[in-house]
């Protein structure tokens, strides 16, 4: 919502680019998401930037998409008038991606990228890289040579189902004769039905090959010419420039709604798993803290005071890692539910925990070593538990669900191998004390 005064008339293409930047800066400034989980998702938060600054300054890119050698730099520096972009009979010329403005719109801002061809990938790199062109450019260009082909027809599903518009250039059009054009057209047109509509197919030669006409005089003796073919690619440039006319801003405004929308969405994906990559070290942290506290502490009910605390503070630093910050008490709220649902779950385990916990009083010396890193791994173990259950309701935005308390602390004990995480716990607890004398406060 703009809460500034606007002086003039907005018509429709400006509240577009409003609501799209709206939803992209909403995104970018999202205070829930912390700075630890915003550096796992550097490029997709530039990307963000980048679609932002396009259109704050009113740019509009126009991307080409297609198979190698269909003439796609071609079409490009047929547009621009120049050899903007470089151009080869080999495979492959166009290895990475080029931008270059389009003068002739006077308007300005209008940017046309070239990009390498698409046949030559595998089927999910041709799927990855049609996202790509198609997330940062507002119109495409799908160059093809003649009727598509089986690769072609996929890469066009896939562009088109980004919603992106799309102008399907058959280029090389010199290499037919007219009555061939037809045909072809009537051919494409049927393909693409549903996918392109009859007007955003436009046939071009870029390139015309040079064409050899042979003389033949009354005496019989033949002469050689060779013939430059007209450069034909007035249909996709005044087809570009109504687009462009009609719909101008609000093309980029679409491109960056859908790209708001669809990253919005995989963000949410991608912040949670970012969330539970931050959430692991964080849990981490806490275990070997938690451990090392308790096999160095001599006194078990101080043990339990201390771990409460631990566990206190770990949950906190996860409730801020999943944006959805919890005060002390709620906290231990939580704790306290999950500790309960352990207790009825290991019953038994625990009972040998605080027995041992007991037997700590009164021994000195290596036993004391031995029972505080049993019971230090056993520490370990329980926090671990509770950082993962913390974790489960916190990614369910701070709720049970379906599933329940007792049910999510029963899934998370048997999704943990209790014995190996309490081995290597051990491990970690004694290197720990091996190479230090006092506990790392976390
Ligand atoms: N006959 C003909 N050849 C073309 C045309 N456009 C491009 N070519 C040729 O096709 C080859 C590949 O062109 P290029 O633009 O590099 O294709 P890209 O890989 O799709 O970028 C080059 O040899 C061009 O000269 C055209 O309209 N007609
Ligand atoms: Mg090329």
């Amino acid at each position: 919502m703009s809460n500034n005064s606007h002086t003039t008339v907005m018509n429709k293409g400006d509240s577009n680019i409003d609501l799209a930047k709206e939803s992209l800066t909403a995104l970018l400034d999202d205070r829930r998401v912390p700075d630890s989980v915003r550096n796992v998702l550097q490029e997709d938060y530039q990307q963000l930037r980048i679609m932002l600054d396009k259109l704050e300054n009113g740019h509009l890119h126009i991307a080409v998409f297609g198979r190698v050698s269909v003439g796609k730099s071609s079409v490009l520096n047929a547009l621009l008038g120049k050899d903007a972009f470089s151009v080869s009979i080999l495979h492959g010329e166009t290895k990475t991606e080029g931008i270059e403005e389009w003068q002739e719109v006077d308007a300005g801002g209008v940017y046309l990228i070239d990009t390498p061809g698409i046949n030559e990938i595998d089927g999910e790199e041709r799927e990855r890289l049609a996202h790509e062109v198609a997330n940062r450019s507002d119109l495409l260009l799908f160059v093809v040579d003649s009727d598509l082909t089986d690769v072609e027809l996929s890469a066009l599903k896939t562009v088109a189902a980004t919603n992106r518009p799309i102008i399907l250039v058959v280029n090389k059009s010199d290499q037919y004769n007219e009555k061939e054009v037809l045909q072809l057209r009537t051919i494409i047109r049927k393909r693409v039905t549903g996918l392109i509509a009859p007007e955003n197919i436009v046939f071009t030669a870029a390139s015309p090959s040079q064409q050899t006409v042979i003389m033949v005089d009354d005496e019989g003796n033949e002469t050689e010419t060779i013939r430059q073919r007209p450069v034909d690619i007035i249909n996709l440039k005044s087809r570009l420039w109504d687009i462009i006319e009609a719909e101008g801003k609000t093309l980029s405004a679409l491109n960056a709604s859908l790209f708001a929308g669809s990253l919005s969405e995989q963000l949410g994906e991608k912040l949670l798993s970012a969330r539970k990559q931050v959430g692991e070290d964080t849990i981490h942290m806490y275990c070997i803290g938690k451990g090392i506290a308790v096999a160095l502490n001599p006194v078990p009910v101080a043990d339990l005071l201390a771990a409460a605390a631990i566990d206190v503070s770990m949950v906190i630093h996860l409730s801020r890692i999943y944006g959805l910050p919890m005060s002390k008490s709620e906290a231990g709220e939580l704790i306290k539910t999950i500790a309960a649902q352990m207790l009825v779950l290991y019953a038994t385990f625990w009972a040998i925990h605080l027995a041992s916990s007991a037997l700590k009083i009164g021994t000195v010396g290596f036993s004391t070593i031995v029972t505080g890193v049993a019971q230090g791994a056993v520490a370990w173990y329980s926090t671990l538990v509770v950082g993962r259950v913390a974790e489960d309701y916190l990614a369910k935005g701070k709720s049970w669900g379906e599933t329940g308390p007792k049910l999510t602390v029963q899934n998370i004990l048997d999704s943990l191998d209790r014995d190996s995480i309490m081995s290597e716990a051990k491990e970690e607890i004694v290197a720990y004390l091996k190479t230090s004398k006092k506990p790392k406060k976390s």
